[in-house]
């Protein structure tokens, strides 16, 4: 831009004038100027146009970077200072302004203000307006220095003044110019020679402050990108270290104070968890203890803290807490435990009756094992073995009945092929249930089944109370039989059934060869010939 050289020298009229020229080094003004380590014997200035009339207000901006808390900014001139000019920051890199500081010769005009506005507690975060270093003179050399928080009551008490720490904040500061002091010539007869010679001209502009990093960082750094940003310590995050570092919610961030850390604390998840939320509720009722909340707990925990174990699982004590293997799974057995959850601290399963054991996987005492899924464990009768079950029944027309026994103490193939099944049982117990007696006998052996698969092993042997009482089949517990019988349903659909019309005979071991010969016979189709 055209402009004249330099900075008057305490003249009305300063020497002859030339054209800038950023190209030529000796010839340019440019903004670096401002910024330069002033050198009292040769003064770098930068000049703005010469007699920039409102509303083109001259600007100087100068961007931090990033958040600063800033104590003061200084300006000193190679012209006269300006007549009217005002101070801005933003706080969000220069989307927004706001203005820091007003300065005027004539306050209520240029601004609306009135002229050095007392400050008090309740405007402490208002831009004022003053008249003072607006004077024309000095010439040249002239300062304008603002501080930040120069007669602000709560200055004192910075710490605990969320307002003014606010008030300070700056990401970015513009100086805006508004109006030159003149002579009055340059509306005279040679106004052209006139306001060459007027312009703003700054030799030094400084902006003081901190880093801000609400004391949590001693120094700031540059990051990965250049970026300059907070050195934050006390688990603290955020270029202003303006939060917690990520797992250190227990308690709300907090600026840190002369007298005070307030650091960011870590959530306390028993190292089962890696990450946390803080919430506020929690905090309250903890005495504004603690208010980190777990989340996605490992290791099979649960809980705020992951501190005790999830459903289906139970706390090993010979194992802290902290250990990855802390909770044990209950392994309820599928039938025998009435659910999926043990005891949180012993591991107990809820056993179904007659069930014990931590897993519910045996008989308790006095029980034993049935085949029903709902009542895996079957109280024992109380019934003394090789007693007469029948005895004490008597039926009074038994005879047209059945005729107990006779003819059925032998056996041959046709008996053998008449019937579906052929055991050796042994009677173990025997119990009454309604119309039936359920008699739990262990199968020795198979030497015929039909339609219904017989397993051996210990299972139910059901007879009809009336076939008991007229002792078709006769049958004592503890005793071993050879039982033919056919194929029906039992009323637990489970086990064998015995009838009127079937072989119940006392074992004998000679029987074992027959039975198997017969066993041989049937395979080769004798029974489909009888
Ligand atoms: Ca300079």
């Amino acid at each position: 831009p055209r402009s004249g050289v330099g900075a008057g020298k305490g003249t009305r009229r300063p020497g002859p004038c030339h054209v800038c020229d950023s190209t030529d080094p000796k010839k340019g003004r440019p903004p670096a100027f401002l910024t330069d380590l002033n050198n009292p014997h040769n003064l770098t200035c930068w000049q703005s146009e010469s007699y920039p009339q409102a509303p083109q207000n001259v600007t100087l901006t100068l961007s931090l970077g990033k958040k600063f808390e800033v104590t003061y900014v200084s300006l000193q001139f190679c012209s006269p200072r300006p007549e009217s000019m005002v101070i801005y920051k933003s706080m969000d890199y220069g989307k927004a302004w706001v203005p820091f500081q007003f300065y005027s010769t004539q306050c209520r005009k240029m601004f609306g203000k009135a002229n050095k506005a007392p400050i008090t507690k309740q405007n402490e975060q208002e831009a004022i307006c003053t008249d003072s270093h607006t004077d024309m003179h000095p010439l040249t050399g002239g300062l304008i220095a603002f501080s930040t928080l120069d007669g602000r009551p709560s200055a004192h008490d910075f710490d605990n003044s969320p307002v003014l720490q606010d008030w300070v904040t700056a990401t970015d500061i513009k100086v805006v110019f508004s109006r030159l002091h003149t002579f009055g010539d340059e509306n005279e007869d040679d106004p052209e020679l006139a306001r060459e010679s007027y312009y703003y001209a700054v030799s030094d502009l400084q902006v003081g402050g901190r880093c801000k990093c609400n004391g949590h960082a001693s120094r700031c750094i540059r990051d990965r990108d250049g970026h300059l940003v907070c050195d934050c310590k006390h688990h603290t995050a955020g270029p202003e270290c303006d939060r917690c570092k990520p797992f250190h919610y227990d308690r709300p961030w907090q600026r840190a104070t002369a007298r005070e850390a307030n650091e960011c604390v870590a959530c306390n998840c028993n190292l089962h968890a890696r990450r946390c939320r803080f919430n506020m509720e929690l905090f309250k009722l903890s005495g504004r203890k603690s208010g980190g909340v777990c989340l996605n707990c490992r290791h099979n925990t649960a809980g705020r803290h992951c501190h005790y174990c999830k459903e289906g699982y139970y706390r090993d004590m010979t194992k802290p807490i902290t250990h990855r293997k802390a909770c044990k799974a209950c392994d309820c057995h599928p039938v025998g435990a009435a659910g999926k959850t043990c005891n949180q601290t012993t591991g107990q399963c809820p056993c179904k009756d007659g069930v014990t054991g931590i897993t519910c996987n045996r008989c308790a005492k006095g029980y034993q094992q049935s085949r029903s899924p709902i009542a895996p464990c079957i109280k024992i009768p109380m019934v003394t073995p090789a007693t007469a079950i029948s005895s004490t029944e008597e039926h009074a027309d038994c005879d047209s009945y059945c005729k107990a026994s006779k003819g059925k103490l032998k056996i041959n193939m046709k008996k053998y092929c008449k019937k579906d099944y052929a055991v050796q049982a042994h009677i173990l117990k025997a119990e009454k249930a309604s119309d039936w007696w359920k008699f739990i006998v262990n199968i020795i052996s198979v030497y015929k089944q039909g339609g219904k698969r017989i397993r051996r092993g210990d299972q139910f042997l059901w007879v009809r109370s009336k076939d008991i009482a007229c002792r078709c089949p006769k049958i004592k517990t503890g005793k071993k039989y050879l039982i033919l019988g056919n194929d029906e349903d039992s009323p637990d659909q489970n086990g064998v059934v015995a009838n009127k019309n079937s072989l119940v005979i006392q074992w004998r071991d000679t029987w074992a060869r027959r039975l198997r010969k017969f066993q041989q016979r049937e395979k080769k189709g004798k029974c489909k010939k009888a």
